[in-house]
C-alpha cells in the first residue's frame, strides 16, 4: 500500500501541474482532520484548490462536481468508494483516499485511488491515509501526524494500534500515550470532565456537579486536578468508585483505555477531547470552523469553543430526556422513539453513549430516532464489542417496507433518515426484524 501511495503521489504532482484541484472531504472528525492535512499539503506545494465537505456524498453532488471544470482535478478524501460505478464514466482522473466498503472490480484507469481494502491490509483511517499521501509528498508534511491522530481516534480506531498507526504516532511529536480512564478531558479539572464526561454514562454522576463533588469527595481527590494528574492510586480508586456506580457486570474494559495526550495550541490537550470538539462543530453546522480549527487558527479557536460547550450542554440535556422517554424493550435490542425530544444532530451520540452505558448486555442493538423536519433520524448502535450487522437490519426493514432511503454506515454503526409518514410501518417492521435477529443467536 505504501508503494501505491508513492506512486499515487508521484502521479499527483504531474497530473495537477498547472491545474486547480477540487478537494472533497466527509463532514466527521475523519474527514475534517482529512482536508485539514490536504489543505496544508496542498498549501505548501502552492496549489490553488477549492473545498467541499458533505454530509454524504449522494447522486446530485457527483454530477454537479463531474460537470464542473474539467481542468479542475477531483480529489475525494473520506469518502467515494462506494460511487465508482459513477466516477468512473470520468473523462479526467479522478484522486481518492478513502478506506470505506468498496468493489475494487470497478475501478478503471481514471481512478486513481489508495484504500486499504484493496491491499488486504490492516484498518487505517482516512485522516490515516491522507498523512501518508502527504509524507509520499515531503517529508516536510511530517508534521501533520498529529492532525492524523486525532483523525484515528475520531473514527475510534484507537484501540487497533496496527503498523500504520505505529508509523504515524511515531513521526507525531508531542504525542503521550498512557493507559488510563476513558474520561475526557483528561486535561481539564475533573470536577468539570466528570460532570461533563459522556464517553460512558455514570449514573448520579454525569450532568450533575453534585454527584462529582460526592465522588470525589469519597476519595479524596481535589476537583481542581486533572485526570491527567492524578497518580495510578487515584486512578484506580476512581475506577472502583465508577463501577460500583455503573452496575458493574464486571466489563471494565468499556471505561479504560489509552490517553492520546498531544500539544494543540501549544497547550496539552486530550485527543478524545479535540476530536470530538471538531466533529460537534462540523455537525451542528460549522464544518469550516471545524477544519480552521484543525489549522490552529486562533479565531476558530474561540468560535469551535463556543459551539462545543454549548453542544456539550445539549447532550446531557438530551441523555437526561433518554432517561425519562419510553423506550420499545426486546429481547436483544432497545428502540428509542424520542421524536421531538431530541435533536436530530445528536440523536446518533445519545444512542452511542447509551451502547456504551454498561445498562445494556453485549450484543443489544440500539436504535434511536429523532425527528428532523418532515424526517425521522434514525440511528442504530450495538451494546460491547460485537453483534449483527447493523447496516444490515437497518437495508431489510427499509426494503420491506418498500421505503426509499439510503443507509450508512456499516457494522457496529449504521443511520438512515427516513419520512415523518413511514414512522409506525418502520417501528413496527424493525421491531420485528429484530425480533427474527434475536432467534437466529
Ligand atoms: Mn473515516
Amino acid at each position: 500500500m505504501l508503494n501505491t501511495m508513492s506512486n499515487l503521489a508521484k502521479e499527483f504532482l504531474e497530473i495537477s501541474k498547472d491545474r486547480q484541484i477540487r478537494l472533497i472531504s466527509h463532514y466527521d472528525t475523519d474527514g475534517i482532520t482529512s482536508a485539514a492535512i490536504m489543505t496544508r499539503t496542498l498549501k505548501r506545494l502552492d496549489k490553488k484548490f477549492t473545498l467541499r465537505i458533505v454530509k454524504g456524498l449522494e447522486k446530485n453532488i457527483i454530477e454537479e462536481e463531474l460537470s464542473r471544470n474539467k481542468r479542475e482535478i477531483l480529489f475525494f478524501v473520506d469518502l467515494a468508494s462506494s460511487s465508482i460505478d459513477q466516477l468512473r464514466s470520468s473523462s479526467e482522473p479522478v484522486f481518492i483516499l478513502d478506506h470505506h466498503e468498496i468493489d475494487g472490480s470497478k475501478i478503471n484507469e481514471k481512478i486513481k485511488i489508495v484504500n486499504p481494502h484493496l491491499f488486504n491490509e490492516e484498518e487505517i483511517c482516512s485522516a490515516g491515509l491522507s498523512y501518508l499521501f502527504a509524507k509520499a509528498i515531503s517529508e516536510k508534511n511530517k508534521d501533520l501526524a498529529n492532525t492524523a491522530i486525532i483523525g484515528m481516534v475520531g473514527d475510534r480506531h484507537e484501540t487497533k494500534l496496527n503498523k500504520h498507526y505505529q508509523l504515524i504516532i511515531n513521526d507525531s511529536e508531542n504525542l503521550e500515550i498512557k493507559k488510563s480512564l476513558l474520561i475526557f478531558s483528561a486535561t481539564r479539572p475533573l470536577r468539570k470532565s466528570l460532570e461533563y464526561s459522556t464517553s460512558f454514562y455514570i449514573p448520579g454522576v454525569t450532568g450533575s456537579s453534585k454527584g462529582v463533588q460526592e465522588l470525589l469527595r469519597e476519595n479524596g481527590i481535589s476537583g481542581e486536578k486533572t485526570l491527567y494528574e492524578l497518580t495510578d492510586e487515584e486512578i484506580s480508586k476512581l475506577i472502583t468508585s465508577i463501577l460500583i456506580r455503573m452496575v458493574a457486570k464486571g466489563d471494565k474494559t468499556e471505561i479504560l483505555g489509552n490517553l492520546y495526550i498531544t500539544k494543540f495550541y501549544n497547550r496539552k490537550e486530550d485527543v478524545r477531547e479535540l476530536s470530538v470538539l471538531i466533529n460537534a462543530c462540523s455537525r451542528l453546522g460549522f464544518p469550516e470552523i471545524a477544519l480552521s480549527f484543525c489549522l490552529q487558527n486562533e479565531k476558530a479557536k474561540e468560535q469551535a469553543q463556543d459551539i462545543y460547550t454549548q453542544y456539550k450542554q445539549e447532550l446531557i440535556d438530551a441523555l437526561k430526556n433518554a432517561e425519562k422517554l419510553e423506550k420499545i424493550q426486546g429481547r436483544g435490542f432497545m428502540i428509542m422513539n424520542a421524536k421531538d425530544q431530541i435533536k436530530d444532530t445528536i440523536i446518533g451520540t445519545v444512542t452511542s453513549i447509551l451502547s456504551s452505558s454498561l445498562d445494556y448486555e453485549s450484543g443489544t442493538i440500539l436504535i434511536g430516532m429523532a425527528y428532523n423536519q418532515d424526517k425521522i433520524k434514525v440511528s442504530a448502535r450495538v451494546a460491547g464489542r460485537d453483534g449483527k450487522n447493523l447496516k444490515e437490519v437497518l437495508e431489510k426493514t427499509i426494503s420491506i417496507t418498500q421505503m426509499n432511503a439510503e443507509v450508512g454506515g456499516h457494522h457496529m454503526a449504521a443511520g438512515c433518515l427516513i419520512k415523518k409518514e413511514d414512522e409506525q410501518k418502520f417501528v413496527e417492521e424493525l421491531r420485528k426484524n429484530l425480533e427474527i435477529e434475536v432467534v437466529k443467536i
